[in-house]
């Protein structure tokens, strides 16, 4: 470190290559068995889950670490119906007029429509909101003031990111929605005026009988570009056989 802001040092857990290999692949075959979920049982879930994972989200790097998110976590049914009401009436607005009709096409193999009635089935939502600037007191002069905020939008991403696969490691069920446009949220649930709703997360365990759309991932050569010394093309030497990629 070369500044001169106040430091510690740094508690950094060294596992061995064989439990490093064994935690990643872990977390991949995990990972691979998360679905976006639009068909939802109204199953409780424990608040400490949804309270667990919203401090994992807040955990995320932020640009000048300022933390510029909000997570509202509604399980009153009155609100529920108030925003499903008012995401349906946006998004049948879109859905009919709005949105073109190549992103109608684009969205046509995940079978969304303007109903969503999850909204109202599902024992929580998430309402994450986007600090678009800081709001504080000025110590020199005691004055409310505004402060800037530093790359918000990639910021609450990474927390939005942490969040899902939290709630999936949680054996929650979630589903990412952006009802279009979103200002209806701040409004409803009265947040002030630097907030902005970034993402709702309805979150819950899945209806017995939920379907999901028959869609797939892209395979690790099409995301990755990988760039090595000649030669040694894409295998620095872990020491193992078979990293388990599908290719
Ligand atoms: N916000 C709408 C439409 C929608 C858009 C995209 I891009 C999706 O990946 C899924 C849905 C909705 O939630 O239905």
């Amino acid at each position: 470190m070369t500044g001169s802001a106040p430091t510690q040092l740094l508690k950094f857990e060294s596992l061995e290559p064989a439990e490093q290999l064994r935690r990643s692949r872990e977390f991949l075959q995990r990972m691979r068995t998360r679905r976006t979920v639009r068909d939802f049982s109204s199953r409780p879930v424990p608040y400490e889950l949804i309270e667990n994972a919203i401090c994992v989200a807040g955990s995320a790097p932020s640009g000048a670490n300022q933390q510029p998110w909000t997570f509202v976590a509604i399980s009153d049914p009155g609100t529920k119906r108030r925003i499903r009401i008012a995401a349906e009436a946006e998004e049948r607005v879109s859905y009919e007029s709005r949105m073109s009709d190549e992103w109608l096409a684009a969205l046509e193999p995940l079978g969304t429509t303007w109903r969503k009635p999850f909204l109202e089935v599902v024992p929580w939502i998430i309402v994450v909101f986007r600090q678009a600037y800081g709001l504080g007191i000025d110590p020199e002069s005691g004055e409310e003031r505004r402060y800037k905020h530093y790359y918000s939008e990639e910021s609450v991403g990474i927390a939005v990111g942490l969040l899902l696969a939290s709630l999936h490691l949680a054996g929650l069920a979630t589903v990412t929605h952006t009802p279009s446009p979103m200002k209806f949220l701040a409004d409803l649930l009265g947040r002030p005026p630097n907030e902005r709703a970034f993402v709702m997360i309805p979150v819950g365990y899945p209806a017995p009988d939920a379907r999901v759309p028959l869609i797939s991932k892209k395979n690790l050569d099409d995301i990755l570009v990988s760039i090595t010394p000649q030669g040694n093309q894409g295998t620095p030497d872990s020491g193992f056989e078979d990293a388990g990629h599908p290719h």
